[in-house]
């Protein structure tokens, strides 16, 4: 049995760039990312989607504005929990990105996204998100270094995916 743990991973769209951020500390630690976190138990996924982006890099956006464009599956070999990501993204926000104690924002280019400091299975999927593509991913690794095995799939619909999935 699998403890699921739903998760908030949102990324801001620019023309041809992506704004990242470099983890400053916790899990994902010196790595380029989008921003996200936990869901708690006080709010929707799309809120927390919301929030964690304002937390960690000082920029809002709207709830309405923010599109649900994957879902990701992380499971690690002996351990017990599926970190179940709610993927977002959105080209419309308001203020400039900033420092805070969690995250460094940065813009890339979408052709220099610095995939040898992401988590692996990043090289995977953002050619899905990249070319704007719905799409759901499982990734199982041994420790935090080695993908043992994955399955990626495009999808029609969020809509669709998530009526049909069993819980
Ligand atoms: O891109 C990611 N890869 C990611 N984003 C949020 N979390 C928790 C993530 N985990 C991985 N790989 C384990």
């Amino acid at each position: 049995m699998l403890l699921k743990k739903l998760y908030t991973l949102v990324f801001i769209r620019a023309e041809d760039q992506i704004l990242l951020g470099y983890k400053k500390r916790g899990f994902g630690m010196n790595k380029w990312n989008g921003f996200g976190g936990k869901v708690e138990a006080n709010e929707t996924i799309i809120e927390a989607a919301a929030r964690e982006l304002k937390e960690e890099c000082c920029v809002d956006v709207k709830t309405s504005d923010l599109k649900n464009i994957a879902h990701l599956e992380f499971t690690f070999e002996g351990e017990p929990t599926l970190m179940d990501v709610r993927v977002f993204s959105t080209n419309i926000f308001e203020g400039t990105p900033k420092e805070t104690e969690e995250m460094l924002p940065k813009w890339f280019s979408i052709d220099n996204v610095p995939f040898n400091d992401m988590w692996p299975d990043d090289k995977i999927w953002f050619p899905y998100m990249l070319s704007n593509k719905l799409f759901f991913g499982h990734f199982h690794y041994e420790g935090f270094d080695k993908i043992l095995n994955y399955k990626i799939e495009e999808l029609e619909s969020m809509e669709t995916f998530y009526a049909n999935r069993k819980s």
